[in-house]
């Protein structure tokens, strides 16, 4: 039996150490690499700007606040530029691989 225990906390203290860490759900909006590193993005007003710049090729970020996260998986998002959103996924770093996005009607 106690050997048992052993392996199971073994398991759970592997589980832990891996590089990811699964995120709560983040709520925030889709922005464009460029204006959030500009502290810009955070909000509706700058949805129409944010569709356009990644249009132009800037990368889609989530911005949550004043905390902005890379998309490892950019083409899941760019639907939802400068929307809303309820973001779902693993986060290694500031980079998040999305599993699940919805976005927040207003
Ligand atoms: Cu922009």
């Amino acid at each position: 039996m106690k050997k048992y225990l052993l392996l199971f906390a073994m398991a759970l203290s592997l589980s832990t150490s891996f590089a990811f860490k699964r995120v709560e759900p983040l709520t925030g909006y889709i922005g464009d690499a460029m204006c959030a590193a500009k502290g810009k993005g955070n909000s509706a007003e700058h949805a129409a700007c944010a569709a356009k710049c990644i249009k132009g090729g800037e990368a889609a970020v989530l911005v949550v606040g004043d905390k902005v996260y890379k998309i490892a998986n950019q083409k899941e998002v760019v639907k939802y530029a400068g929307k809303k959103v309820i973001v779902e996924g693993k986060i290694t770093d500031d980079s998040i691989e999305v599993t699940k996005i919805t976005e927040v009607k207003a």
